[in-house]
C-alpha cells in the first residue's frame, strides 16, 4: 500500500494577509473541546494563519469564532454568520457543525481572509454515499488509482490514510461508505463474521467522528457460504434467523454501521430468484433483521439477462431493470433504499435517464452515479462528470410529483468511487474533481456546476487566475470533448470488451451482454419505440413521445432511441454520418489543446502533478486518435459516404 499521500483539497496553505494579535475558537458548552469541528478548525486556522496567536475561549482575541449547537436546526443543518470583527458557527448537531466547520474554511480560503458571510445550509438528501468496489485482497474492481487503501491480502486496513480519507469524504459532506465490492468474493464473503468484526469496528469508529456510517456490501448467499446453512431462501425462517442473529451480532459489535448494500440476482451474483422468490422478498428479509439497529438495506436494480443470444432483437437490455422493479414499487419495507443507476444500461458517457426514477413512487430510492471512469478514459482520460451528474439530478420524470425531478424522487445519492492507494488518490489529480465535486453536488445541488469546479481548483492549485482559467476550461470541457471522440449520439459501448478501454466497434457487436448497435451498410441504432422494443414507452409524457421517433428525439440521444440512415439529417442541420466525421476531428482537436494548456501550466504547477497528468494526457491523445480513426472508418466501411471536408478516412 502506499503510504505517501496528497492532502488534495486540504492542503490549506497559509493566506497572505497581515494578521496581528490573537485568533480564539470559543465552544460553547453543548460542544465537546474534543469533537471534529474542533479539531478541524484549529488545523486549519493553526496553517491558514501560523503567525497568529490561536487560543481557546479567550475572550480577549482580536478574532473570535464561536462554535454552537442549535436545537432549531436538523441534524446535518448548519448556520455561519461572519464579520471582520469575528464568526458564529453552529450546528444541528456535532456533524452539522463539522460541515459549517468546513464550509467556512472554504469560504476563508476562497476569500483570502476572514469574510463578512451569512449561510444556512441543510443537506438536499440525507443520504449521500460513495461505493467502493474493492476486493478483500487489495485488487479494486474499475479501479484505476493503484490498490485499495481499506483491504490488503485479505486483511482490513485501518490506519492514518483511513483518517484521512474520512477527513476528505466529511469535507465535502458525504456521510455514508460502503467498503467492500458488490461483487462479494473470496474473503469478502466472510467481512461479516468474527475475525473481521475488532477491524471493521475500529474503522467505524473512524469514520464516526466524521459523520460517516459504515456500510459492508454482503453475499445474500452467505448463510450457506458463511453459515453454512443449506440454504439462502429469504423465506426460510432458518435463514432469516440466521441473518437477524448476524445483524445483532455486526450491530452489537460496530456502532456507526448503516447496513448492507445488495447486489442480488446481476451478473452472476446468487439472489432469491434461485427460490423463486423476488426481489422485493429478498430485500424484506434483509431489512427486518436490520430493522431493530436502524439499518438500511441499499438494494441495487442493476439487473439485465447477461446471456443474451446476439441474433435476438426482441430482448431489450435497456428494459430490464424497470421490467422487473417497476411492478414491485410498493412491496418494499421503508428500510430498504433501490439503488438506480443514471441510465437504463451501464454508466455510459451519455444515456437516458433511466425511467424507474419517475415509476418507484412509493419505494425509497437512490441514484448510482459512476465517479470511477470505466466507460469514461479510466482516469487516463480527464472527463470530469460534474455537469453530467447536475443535469441528471435536475432532470424531470413527469411523473406528476410535486417535485418531479430526479432529485426530488432520491432519498440517497451514491457513487461508485475513484479512489485507490495512488498518490493522488484519484490515479489522475484532475479526477479527484470528480470526487470533490460529486460530494459538493449532493450536499447542495442547487450549486452551479462551474462554481464547484472554480472552488476545487483554488484550494487544491491555489488562486492564480492563468492556472484557475485554463483547468475550468478543460474540466469543463473534458466531457463533451470524450463524447465527441468516442461513441455517437448516445448509442455507447463500441469499445473493446471486458477492460472497457480503447475502440472497437464490433466488440459488444456479437456477445451475450445486451450491448448492440447494430450498424449495417444502410442504418445504425437501436428502434426502441413502440414499434420496436417499446423502451421509450417507459416514460412518462411528453418524454415517451419525444423519444419515440427520430423527429422528435434529441440528437444526443438519437441513436439510443431510434435506428435511422446515416443520411438522416440531425436538428443541428448535419447528416448522421457527417456529424459522426465532424466530432470525432473536433473531439480529437479539443483534447489536443486541452494538452497543451496543461503544458503551459507547467511552471505553476507541482512538478510530480504536471509531470502525472501530462503522461495521462500523452496517453489521451493516443488513445482519442484510435478512437477516432476507428470510428470514423467503421462508419466510412459500413456506410460509403464520403466526409464532406474530404479528410483522411481509414
Ligand atoms: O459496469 C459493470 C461493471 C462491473 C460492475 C457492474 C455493477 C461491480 O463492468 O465491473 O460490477 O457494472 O455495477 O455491478
Amino acid at each position: 500500500m502506499n503510504t505517501a499521500y496528497s492532502k488534495l483539497w486540504l492542503d490549506y496553505k497559509p493566506l497572505n494577509i497581515a494578521f496581528a494579535g490573537s485568533l480564539a475558537v470559543r465552544c460553547t458548552r453543548r460542544v465537546r473541546r474534543g469533537c471534529t469541528a474542533v479539531s478541524e478548525l484549529i488545523t486549519a486556522l493553526s496553517a491558514l494563519l501560523p503567525q497568529a496567536e490561536l487560543t481557546f475561549g479567550a475572550d480577549s482575541a482580536v478574532f473570535i469564532i464561536e462554535l454552537d449547537l442549535a436545537d432549531y436546526l436538523s441534524p446535518e443543518e448548519y448556520t455561519i454568520s461572519a464579520d471582520e470583527r469575528g464568526a458564529a458557527v453552529y450546528g444541528g448537531s456535532e456533524n452539522g457543525l463539522l460541515y459549517g466547520v468546513f464550509a467556512y474554511i472554504r469560504e476563508i480560503i476562497a476569500n483570502g481572509g476572514f469574510t463578512r458571510l451569512s449561510r444556512r445550509v441543510r443537506p438536499a438528501v440525507p443520504l449521500r454515499m460513495l461505493d467502493h468496489w474493492d476486493n478483500a485482497d487489495g485488487s479494486i474492481e474499475r479501479g484505476y488509482s493503484g490498490s485499495s487503501f481499506f483491504f490488503k491480502d485479505g486483511e482490513l486496513l485501518v490506519g492514518d490514510r483511513t483518517v484521512q480519507y474520512a477527513r476528505l469524504l466529511a469535507s465535502v459532506g458525504i456521510n455514508a461508505a460502503a467498503i467492500n465490492n458488490v461483487n462479494v468474493r473470496g474473503k469478502a464473503v466472510r467481512l461479516i463474521t468474527g475475525e473481521y468484526i475488532p477491524k471493521l469496528a475500529a474503522l467505524a469508529e473512524v469514520f464516526s467522528k466524521y459523520g460517516i456510517k459504515l456500510f459492508l456490501s454482503v453475499d445474500f448467499s452467505a448463510p450457506m457460504s458463511v453459515g453454512g446453512l443449506p440454504s439462502a431462501d429469504p423465506l426460510d425462517p432458518a435463514v432469516g434467523g440466521w441473518w437477524r442473529a448476524k445483524a445483532a451480532e455486526l450491530f452489537g459489535a460496530i456502532s456507526g454501521l448503516g447496513g448492507f448494500l445488495v447486489k442480488a440476482d446481476s451478473e452472476g451474483q446468487p439472489g432469491p430468484y434461485a427460490y423463486g422468490r423476488d426481489h422485493a422478498d429478498g430485500a424484506n428479509m434483509l431489512a427486518r433483521a436490520l430493522k431493530p439497529y436502524g439499518g438500511t438495506v441499499i438494494w441495487r436494480a442493476f439487473v439485465y439477462n447477461c446471456s443474451q443470444d446476439w441474433r435476438d432483437t426482441h430482448t431489450d437490455r435497456a428494459r430490464a431493470g424497470y421490467d422487473t422493479f417497476a411492478p414491485l414499487d410498493g412491496r418494499f419495507d421503508d428500510n430498504v433504499i433501490l439503488q438506480i443507476k443514471n441510465g437504463p444500461m451501464d454508466f455510459q458517457v451519455r444515456e437516458p435517464v433511466h425511467p424507474l426514477f419517475g415509476v418507484m413512487k412509493h419505494t425509497g430510492i437512490a441514484a448510482e452515479f459512476q465517479l470511477a471512469q470505466e466507460y469514461t478514459g479510466q482516469q487516463l482520460h480527464v472527463c470530469c462528470l460534474i455537469p453530467m451528474i447536475k443535469e441528471i439530478l435536475a432532470f424531470r420524470t413527469y411523473n406528476g410529483s410535486p417535485d418531479d425531478t430526479v432529485l426530488g424522487a432520491v432519498r440517497a445519492i451514491a457513487a461508485v468511487s475513484n479512489t485507490g492507494d495512488s498518490f493522488c488518490w484519484t490515479g489522475s489529480e484532475l479526477a479527484a474533481a470528480n470526487l470533490y465535486g460529486f460530494g459538493r453536488l449532493c450536499f447542495e445541488p442547487s450549486l452551479n456546476a462551474e462554481d464547484i469546479l472554480e472552488e476545487w481548483i483554488s484550494l487544491t492549485f491555489g488562486d492564480d487566475e492563468e492556472v484557475k482559467e485554463k483547468l475550468l476550461y478543460i474540466l469543463l470541457g473534458s466531457h463533451k470533448a470524450y463524447e465527441d471522440y468516442t461513441v455517437p449520439l448516445g448509442m455507447g459501448w463500441m469499445c473493446k470488451p471486458n477492460h472497457h478501454y480503447g475502440p472497437d466497434p464490433w466488440g459488444y457487436e456479437f456477445d451475450r451482454w445486451g450491448t448492440y448497435n447494430r450498424a449495417d451498410r444502410e442504418a445504425v441504432g437501436i428502434d426502441r419505440s413502440g414499434r420496436g422494443t417499446g423502451y421509450s414507452e417507459l416514460y412518462y409524457p411528453p418524454l415517451c413521445d419525444i423519444y419515440s421517433s427520430p423527429a422528435s428525439c434529441p440528437d444526443e440521444l438519437l441513436l439510443f432511441f431510434c435506428r435511422v440512415p446515416y443520411s438522416f439529417t440531425l436538428k443541428s442541420g448535419k447528416t448522421v454520418i457527417q456529424h459522426i466525421y465532424d466530432s470525432h476531428f473536433e473531439g480529437y482537436e479539443q483534447a489536443c489543446e486541452f494538452a497543451s494548456l496543461w503544458e503551459s501550466l507547467k511552471d505553476k504547477l507541482p512538478a510530480e502533478v504536471f509531470d502525472n497528468v501530462k503522461k495521462r494526457f500523452a496517453e489521451q491523445l493516443r488513445c482519442a486518435k484510435e478512437w477516432r480513426d476507428i470510428v470514423n472508418a467503421f462508419f466510412h466501411r459500413l456506410s460509403g459516404i464520403e466526409d464532406e471536408q474530404h479528410r483522411k478516412l481509414y
